[in-house]
């Protein structure tokens, strides 16, 4: 694929980085490269929706999506992948805003797309690493990438990273309104669902930058939750769900007027 004329559209989901998205938005529209860039913010309120707007009327390319209140990473990226494809972009590049994801590395992602489907800037891959992170930062996410890659079969080294590249393609395969995770574990779902269609996944080193400004978001809950979308990935449906869902086909075989009519709505 060739970077330098194929259409980019770059995903970042923002929760409050006001310190941060100035200057990232700066150094993508920077790069040469045919992109735009879709910030997909949640209502922060330290004000980066408002400087989102500034510099959208400053630049066309830059597209804010602004959301009434903090809804979770996963359904970010999905409202920012859709918007991508709507405006016919040909690789969707998703990333943080606190630059622990340096723009220095698309051009070689964007290289990688050539005989990949989804590339990920990968921090487990020879020449791959991270600066600044604290030990229990590295330990959960060296438990987070072994856990699902033992239980789900995947075989990227950095299974977590959201600094990703997919080819259009992937997007409109991968059905976008099943997927289920809200939140950090959208990333796993996401490389999860690429790899049983069968795409091509590649990794490109990158060194991962802890952010040096702003807060991280991910919290307990997330951990949680993120655990229970990998066991409910491994066994399909977990048994209260096959329950449930027996159930409800129960309901609708014994009361299929009701039920059609329930539909509909
Ligand atoms: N829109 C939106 N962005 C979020 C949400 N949670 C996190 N983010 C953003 O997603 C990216 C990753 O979050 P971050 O806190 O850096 O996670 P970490 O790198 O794993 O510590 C950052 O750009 C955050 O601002 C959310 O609920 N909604
Ligand atoms: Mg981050």
């Amino acid at each position: 694929m060739d970077g330098q004329r194929s259409s980019i559209a770059v995903v970042i989901p923002t929760y409050n980085e006001a310190e941060n998205i100035e200057p990232l938005v700066g150094q993508l529209l920077a790069l040469p490269l045919n992109l735009r860039v879709i910030v997909v913010d949640d209502n922060s309120p330290d004000g980066t929706g408002q400087i989102l707007d500034r510099l959208a009327a400053e630049d066309g390319r830059v597209i804010p999506i602004h959301r009434p209140a903090k809804l979770g990473l996963g359904t970010a990226h999905i409202a920012g992948f859709r918007r991508a494809l709507a405006d016919g972009a040909e690789c969707i590049l998703s990333m943080d805003a606190d630059f622990s994801h340096n723009p220095r590395y698309i051009p070689a992602m964007m290289d990688k797309m050539r005989e990949c489907d989804l590339v990920i800037g990968s921090r487990y891959v020879r020449g791959g690493g991270t600066r600044f992170c604290t030990l229990p930062r590295k330990v959960l996410s060296w438990g987070a990438n072994a856990f699902a890659k033992v239980m789900l079969g995947l075989r990227a080294r950095d299974c977590t990273a959201g600094f990703r590249c997919y080819r259009r393609e992937v997007l409109e395969r991968v059905a976008l309104d099943e997927i289920f995770s809200e939140g950090y574990s959208f990333l796993i779902e996401m490389l999860y669902r690429t790899q049983r269609l069968g795409y091509r996944v590649g990794e490109v080193p990158i060194i991962f930058e802890n952010r040096r400004r702003g807060a991280s978001k991910v919290s307990k809950r997330e951990i949680y939750r993120a655990l229970y979308t990998v066991l409910r990935l491994r066994f399909r449906g977990l048994p209260w769900e096959r329950w449930a869902a027996r159930y409800r086909a129960h309901r609708t075989h014994e009361f299929p007027a009701e039920n059609a009519g329930a539909k509909g709505k």
